[in-house]
């Protein structure tokens, strides 16, 4: 690398940096989850010392953030891709959330680092959806025909900003201004905009489901939660709440485990959804003020990563049917470790998402039901479908844990 140059690394720890103090300024409460977020680990740290760093040093866990972004199209979706490409962030796995219950009209992939020295260096992510519009189950042809209108007519990155992208992920690197250029136009991307909502368009789309409002109603996106990572959720759970903010019913994911038992996976819970202050233009044309509710704040504490072995336990009879240590679940291949010089068995950890609990996270903050049509045919998007529509390969977590655990024998 030139000397002044920057490294998808830093362009990739330097936009979680500026997504949050974005989204801190957008929705304060997230600097609140941010702050206690932080106590909880340092307490959790003070009282286990090394253990509490079994899975990620406490500054990963503490710069560690996810977000969650909605777009409309394939080629937005094809966009994106691009630009957390510039930021060494690739899509892994396919999640399907038109068929968890409540069903959300959405296909989704995370971008995330793919090797553990760059997870270690910044493990930042965002969990991205795109809306299905040719899926006759919740749009009708009237409805199709007007979203794929103007989801055409909207440009949610400016050539500039994909031109850096393109040149940062040929060259391994931006020149410094360059850098600061591509970070200003990615942030900007995700900002909420000020522009007004068609409130009657806004409504048709939220009759069938708010995710649809929140994509194809407004003419731009914007990040939809950021997300940090905490230590011991519980313990967060009972502090926001102790501070007057108001979480969702329950901790979505698997329950706590016993004393002692390793964590799996990923639980996450989050604070409802906040009246934000909108324009609207209503049909006579005239504006006004109004409110909508779509971004809330999550937090989430990771695990040991299962096997599809483990995975498949763990779907069918949840934590009770694992065993208690982590011996045991490296013996019957049932989670993903790597033992060390002493002998001793390091987690890998759980990088990717849970599709329950996205839907669970998608739900509890609507405030409609939703409608869906169940008597027409689903249309089929699967793994190798969001592989075309990317340009680029998809990949599978479990391959990519495999391949971490055998590089470390
Ligand atoms: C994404 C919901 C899923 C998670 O952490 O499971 C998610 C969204 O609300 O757009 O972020
Ligand atoms: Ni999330």
């Amino acid at each position: 690398m030139t000397p002044t140059a920057v490294s998808p690394t830093q362009l990739r720890a330097r936009f979680a940096e500026h997504l949050s103090a974005l989204y801190g300024k957008e929705v304060p409460a997230y600097t609140t989850l941010v702050e206690v977020s932080q106590e909880v680990n340092a307490e959790v740290l003070n009282r286990d010392g090394a253990q509490a760093e079994r899975l990620g040093t406490i500054e990963r866990v503490t710069a560690e953030r996810h977000g969650a972004i909605r777009v409309g199209t394939p080629a937005e979706l094809a966009q994106v891709a691009r630009v957390f490409g510039a930021c060494g962030m690739h899509p892994v796995g396919f999640y399907d959330l038109r068929q968890t219950t409540p069903a959300v009209p959405v296909v989704s992939t995370a971008f995330r680092p793919i090797d553990r020295g760059e997870l270690a260096a910044n493990p930042f992510r965002v969990f991205t959806s795109l809306l299905v519009v040719d899926d006759p189950r919740f749009f009708d042809p009237a409805t199709r025909a007007q979203l794929d209108e103007r989801l055409e007519a909207r440009t949610l990155f400016p050539g500039e900003l994909l031109a850096l992208a393109d040149r940062a992920e040929r060259d391994g690197q931006l020149p410094a201004e360059d850098a600061d250029r591509f970070l200003a136009l990615a942030t900007a991307s995700f900002e909420l905009s000020p522009e007004p909502v068609d409130r009657a368009w806004y409504e048709h789309l939220e009759a069938v489901s708010g995710v649809a409002a929140d994509i194809g109603g407004v003419p731009s996106t914007h990040i939809n939660h950021l997300t940090p990572r905490v230590l011991d959720i519980d313990a967060l759970y009972a502090r926001m709440q102790d501070r007057g903010i108001e979480m969702i019913d329950e901790i979505q994911g698997p329950p706590r485990t016993r004393a002692g038992q390793p964590d799996v996976l990923l639980r996450q819970t989050s604070f409802r959804a906040l009246a934000e202050p909108r324009r609207f233009r209503e049909p006579d044309g005239s504006t006004s003020a109004g409110v909508l509710k779509v971004r809330f704040g999550e937090v989430e504490q990771r695990g040991v990563a299962l096997t599809p072995a483990g995975r498949e336990v763990y779907d069918a009879a949840g934590t009770t049917g694992l065993p208690d240590t982590d011996e045991a679940l490296h013996a019957a291949d049932l989670a993903y470790y790597v033992r060390d010089d002493a002998g001793t068995l390091t987690p890998i950890v759980y990088e990717d998402f849970l599709p329950k609990s996205a839907a669970g996270i998608f739900a509890s903050n609507l405030s409609g039901e939703g409608r869906e049509n169940t008597a027409e045919r689903s249309v089929v998007k699967d793994a190798g479908w969001m592989q075309e529509v990317l340009g680029r390969e998809l990949f599978d977590p479990y391959s990519l844990y495999q391949v971490e655990r055998s590089a470390a024998s």
